[in-house]
């Protein structure tokens, strides 16, 4: 039956026994993860008119969902680090006391679920069997969650029988309340492996294996047991030759990470194939035969909508074509979706993400910048053959990359392992819409971390240099920049399926076939170790700018990425300092 207890777990029992007290549902619902069970929830959720089911010849499986638009981005004002003492968070998160946040959490919580349902949601981050696999419990009363949760991890029985009587699992406890930004709190406590999160509904605040887990908890678990919890897609070229290399990417959130990961090469690249292992996360260790392994923890796409078409990402169109969950978007009078950048013309007329009538020509976006697909990645038509194998892939090059209008080339290479480091540790990013404040300021997101590393920044980068220690073989560090400009504001990199050919010399580097010049960055490719055959409106000219070095730039540049090194000071590892100062000498 649907909903009934599907574990004898003593300490699953009890825990959730303790909250039911505290939160006072009406009913206790247990998920097992079944098709039957995802029909009966969606019936119910569509009754509620939390779904709106959308036209299912068109969109089989397909629903549409619209948040409180006070919630529609994570909050980084409202994320906590819950450590014993504020130097354990680090500077660069908002720490609490956790017996004071404990007492607040709960005294909200206190009937917090009075007359709803609390949903348990067993579910694994990893595939089943995977020795980096972990198991987490999510309570919430949110079915908008539940029905997420299923899509984007393994849900239900398969994380019962993976925990079976061991108290090992992360206790992740999740009440919308009133969704209300002034009671909205986002707590991680490392050391009792356990998250609240309250006020919000949102993917990234309330979809606890993601972030919270996956992440923030992730990067404690991860320093403590010697492997890497990263904010990285990670992808399969093969060559025509049928040589398959494995890459992992850090770039901040709404920065293409989704694109890159789904690229279909372009036409100069027949007999070429990119293949998907994640989008959003890599969980790496260090294999017996000392190379680096990665495993994508989740099973589906929690994707920025806006600006995804046929040319920009077709795997994507095609992921979320079915059984896929829509939030923000736009609604057609048909029960069809839109976006702005979507592909075709403009409605006549729709409502848009707040349910408000929209037509062309209106002011605003008819669907919000941030709105998302949760789309399960088995619909996707690259996804990697590996995707679920329990050993995960072998990274051989681990590429950082940030949005940038200037300074920073397309593409160049670190010396090692510690300068690659160094390289992650200074990213600096324009903001986008996946968080909110302000967008297009330049901001350090070192290794794509800054709103998801769950300790000290420093200690973290030290983490990261202990690493090369343990990994025999260590991947290859890259740098790119798809969003160069030249002086008239006109990005100077195609990106998208050209970006194959950035990715052709990392790989050539990765099996020592590539060439490349040393310069005050790195290792760049001259022209003749670039392939730009068949580009259009792209030469020789062009590649001289995208890859300009401007000592002016990088002057302000290096003071600038000093800004982050001294709010970290107490604990930055000297390999960085001196990497700083050879970079000084070289520029
Ligand atoms: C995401 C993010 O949703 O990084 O993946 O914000
Ligand atoms: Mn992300």
């Amino acid at each position: 039956m649907p909903g009934e207890r599907n574990t004898n777990n003593p300490e699953l029992i009890k825990w959730i026994d303790e909250v039911a007290e505290l939160c006072h549902p009406e009913k206790i619902f247990w998920c097992n993860g079944s098709v039957e069970e995802r029909d009966l929830l969606t019936a119910e959720a569509v009754g509620k008119g939390v779904l709106t089911e959308l036209d299912q010849s068109k969109l089989p499986g397909c629903y549409y969902h619209r948040s409180n638009p006070n919630d529609v981005a994570r909050v980084e004002q409202c994320t906590y680090i819950c450590t014993p003492t504020a130097a354990g968070a680090g500077p660069t998160n908002n720490w609490a006391d956790p017996a004071i946040m404990y007492a607040k959490l709960y005294s909200l919580l206190q009937r917090g679920m009075a007359g709803r349902t609390l949903y348990v949601i067993p579910y694994l981050m990893g595939p089943p069997g995977s020795t980096m696999t972990k198991v987490g419990i999510e309570l919430t009363d949110s079915i908008y969650v539940v029905l997420n949760m299923r899509i984007m991890t393994r849900m239900g029985q398969v994380a019962c029988d993976q925990l079976g009587d061991s108290s090992d699992f992360n206790r992740g406890l999740h009440a919308m309340l009133d969704v209300n930004p002034e009671r909205r709190y986002i707590c991680h406590f490392p050391q009792d492996n356990a998250i609240i999160s309250v006020g919000s509904a949102y993917g990234g605040n309330a979809l606890l294996g993601k972030k919270c887990l996956a992440l923030r908890i992730g990067s404690n678990l991860a320093q403590m047991e010697g492997w890497m919890a990263e904010h990285m897609l990670i992808l399969g070229v093969e060559s025509p030759s049928g040589e398959k290399t494995y890459v992992a990417a850090a770039f901040p959130s709404a920065c293409g990470k989704t694109n890159f990961a789904m690229m279909v090469p372009s036409s100069e690249y027949k007999g070429w194939k990119v293949s998907t292992v994640g989008d959003d996360i890599a969980w790496m260790k260090p294999d017996a035969e000392g190379r680096l392994r990665a495993v994508n923890p989740e099973a589906g796409y929690f994707g920025v909508v806006p600006g995804t078409n046929r040319q920009s990402n077709p795997n994507a169109i095609i992921s979320a074509s079915r059984d896929t969950l829509f939030t923000n978007v736009a609604l057609t009078p048909d029960r069809d979706v839109w976006w702005e950048g979507k592909d075709g013309p403009p409605p006549d007329e729709c409502l848009d993400w707040k349910g408000d009538p929209w037509k062309p020509g209106f002011p605003g976006k008819a669907a919000h910048p941030n709105s998302r697909f949760t789309a399960p990645m088995v619909n996707n038509p690259m996804l990697d053959p590996a995707a679920n194998d329990p050993a995960g892939v072998p990274i051989s090059a681990i590429i950082f990359g940030g949005r940038r209008a200037n300074t920073v080339p397309l593409i160049f290479e670190a010396y090692n392992w510690d300068h690659g480091v160094y390289l992650g540790a200074t990213m600096g990013s324009e903001t986008t819409a996946a968080a909110t404040g302000g967008i297009g300021q330049v901001r350090r997101d070192p290794m794509a971390m800054l709103p998801f590393c769950g300790y000290d920044m420093g200690d973290y980068f030290r983490h990261w240099l202990q690493m090369r220690k343990v990994i025999e073989y260590p991947p290859r560090i890259f740098h790119v920049n798809w969003f160069r400009k030249d002086e008239k504001g006109k990005f100077l990199w195609p990106g998208f399926g050209e970006n194959m050919r950035v990715l052709q010399w990392i790989v050539d580097r990765c099996h020592g076939r590539a060439d490349a010049q040393e310069t005050a960055l790195g290792w760049m490719p001259q022209l003749k170790d670039f392939n730009i055959r068949g580009m259009e409106n792209f030469g020789p000219e062009q590649f001289k700018k995208v890859q300009r070095i401007d000592s002016q730039e990088w002057q302000t540049e290096v003071v600038l990425q000093n800004e982050l090194f001294i709010k970290l000071n107490a604990t930055l590892p000297k390999e960085l300092m001196f990497e700083r100062e050879l970079l000084i000498s070289r520029l």
